[in-house]
């Protein structure tokens, strides 16, 4: 797609974000700041560590496993091993919602489980304290399963907290308790984070009930948050198509469909990232095959849906997923019809997480807006660049501190949902079964595509690309709005949300279209455009 705004040499710009760092950080982050090519996708370093000093977007282990893809299963008790403020920090501030299916069910995600480790536990050994907490979020909730989350101290001193959790499993007897050693330093973000929760949820979790699910189109939807009831509007879809969602990984999720997951006879992946590995295991023990789908913007949720059809191959099935495209789309259509005057041309930059830099743009696009630049803060090289190069992809040390599951099919309940001869059929028509494109396929030439984008790069992009809008957190959002640039939340969406699906669609263009189109912008004179603007300049040491 060819940029429909004029867009500055990105080669220069290139050289600018980079000629104010010493000359070992330039050559670093110049691999990873490249300008894009969706014929030939070049080379992007990601996954790789922040250079100490510069400020980065993003997180840690322990956020990407506790935060990220245990936290929004509402039955678990997350007990958080380690001082307050890694639990306290991490509380509700991801907007995922849950909805109990009656008031009198469980639900744990209003509280905050901590083990509140003190100088004496880092001096003493925390087990003991672990061991407690367990037995008294038992007492007080019976719940069914209890998870516990390593913070930093917990892996320097030492304490097992696997040992603790079985200890405490066989103890309780009718709770499932189970460690995580995703200690914040482990791995060069979150990302390691998610890998270590998938390995945890598929050996403790998935697989425990081989209840048979009902329905006759059944799926799992993995990497779905529920962050401000994007799943809700997701299950809505669903519904009316007549699909049975059986487990979500893990937006609005429950501990008993997890544990019935592998009933399911297709896993859709929404963000690749956080949870491939679940895909793939799935594939190999049980034989259940996973697609990439998106239902960010009203298209990319129509065309998922045809996907899915596609995968079950039943004709009464296509019809109602046509049905409800066709009863959908009329109201997405009038909004954009609507609102495309006044946001046509305009131009946006994405830089979040790993799959929302991606899947964002197609919303942006729907409103005839161009991304200029996106990038991901802890994606790997496959997010971007495809998954056809994931042979390619070196393992560093960092990679391999993360434990490889070695998974083999199930002596019983391994059962291929498709035969290699309809896989191959399917995959001739033009279906991709376990592929994912990545973002640079779809992002337009010459486009800037930056991982682990820097503060400092980011404010730099803002002034020479002067965009109508930015999208990336909260710990952006002020900074980048005093330079009179609006920023949108796309981790917590703000206040905003849900996104997805046909319903959030118009959510999200009602919400861009109050933001770049609002006047007090232009009365905001970024630091640059003021006459001291040379004081606020940032200094770097030089070798
Ligand atoms: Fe997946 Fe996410 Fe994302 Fe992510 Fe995240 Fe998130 Fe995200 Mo914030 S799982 S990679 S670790 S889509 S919390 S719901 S918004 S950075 S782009």
């Amino acid at each position: 797609m060819e940029a429909k705004v004029l867009i500055p040499d990105p080669s220069r710009i290139k050289e600018e974000l980079i000629n104010k760092y010493p000359a070992k950080v330039a050559k670093k982050r110049s691999k990873s700041i490249v300008i894009n090519d969706p014929e030939t996708v070049p080379e992007v370093q990601a996954n790789v560590r922040t250079v100490p000093g510069i400020i980065t977007q993003r997180g840690c282990s322990y956020a990407g496993c506790k935060g990220v893809v245990l936290g929004p299963t509402r039955d678990i008790v997350n007990i958080v091993h380690g001082p307050i403020g890694c639990s306290f920090y991490a509380w509700l501030t991801r907007r995922n919602q849950t909805r109990p299916e009656k008031p009198t069910d469980e639900n744990y995600i209003t509280y905050c489980f901590s083990t509140d480790m003190q100088e004496e536990h880092v001096v003493f050994g925390g087990e003991k304290k672990l061991k407690v907490a367990i037995q008294e979020a038992y007492d007080l909730f019976h719940p069914k399963a209890i998870a516990i989350f390593s913070t930093c101290p917990v892996g320097l001193i030492g304490d097992d907290v696997h040992a603790a959790s079985r200890e405490m499993k066989e103890k309780l007897g009718d709770c499932n308790v189970f460690g995580f050693s995703c200690e914040g330093y482990r791995g060069v973000s979150q990302s390691a984070g998610h890998h270590i929760a998938n390995n945890g949820v598929f050996k403790h979790m998935v697989g425990n009930n081989n209840t048979p699910a009902e329905g006759k189109f059944k799926l799992n939807l993995l990497g779905e948050y529920n962050i401000g009831g994007d799943a809700f509007e997701i299950e809505r879809i669903f519904e009316k198509c007549g699909i049975t969602l059986v487990a979500s990984f893990s937006g609005n999720s429950t501990v008993r469909a997890i544990e019935n997951a592998h009933m399911a006879d297709l896993n859709v992946i929404l963000c690749h990232r956080s949870i491939n590995y679940m895909g793939d295991m799935m594939e190999v023990k049980y034989g259940i095959p996973w697609m990439k789908v998106n239902f960010v913007g009203a298209e990319s949720s129509a065309k998922s849906l045809r996907k899915i059809a596609e995968y079950f191959g039943d004709e009464e099935l296509k019809a109602r997923i046509e049905a409800v495209i066709a009863e959908e789309t009329p109201k997405v259509q009038a909004i954009i019809d609507e609102i495309r005057p006044r946001t046509e041309g305009k131009t946006a930059m994405l830089f979040v997480g790993g799959s929302r830099a991606h899947h964002y743009q197609d919303l942006f696009a729907e409103l005839g807006m161009t991304t200029l630049a996106a990038g991901y803060e802890f994606a790997h090289r496959d997010d971007y660049e495809g998954r056809e190069v994931l042979p390619k992809i070196k393992i560093d040390a960092d990679s391999k501190n993360i434990e490889e599951l070695k998974v083999s099919a199930d002596p019983e309940l391994y059962k291929p949902r498709k035969s290699e001869a309809e896989l191959e059929e399917l995959k001739a028509k033009g279906l991709e079964i376990n592929g994912y494109e990545g973002m640079m396929k779809q992002m337009q030439k010459k486009s800037l595509v930056i991982d682990d984008v820097s503060h400092y790069e980011s404010e730099k992009l803002i002034e020479l690309y002067k965009p109508d809008i930015f999208c990336a957190g909260i710990k952006e959002k002020y900074v980048v709005q005093k330079m009179g640039v609006p920023l949108k939340q796309l981790h917590s969406y703000d206040y905003g949300g849900p996104y997805t699906g046909f319903e959030g669609a118009i959510n999200f263009y009602k919400d861009i279209d109050r933001m770049v189109n609002n006047p007090v912008w232009k009365l905001i004179k970024a630091p640059w455009e003021k006459e001291e603007s040379g004081s606020l300049e940032a200094s770097y040491v030089t070798q």
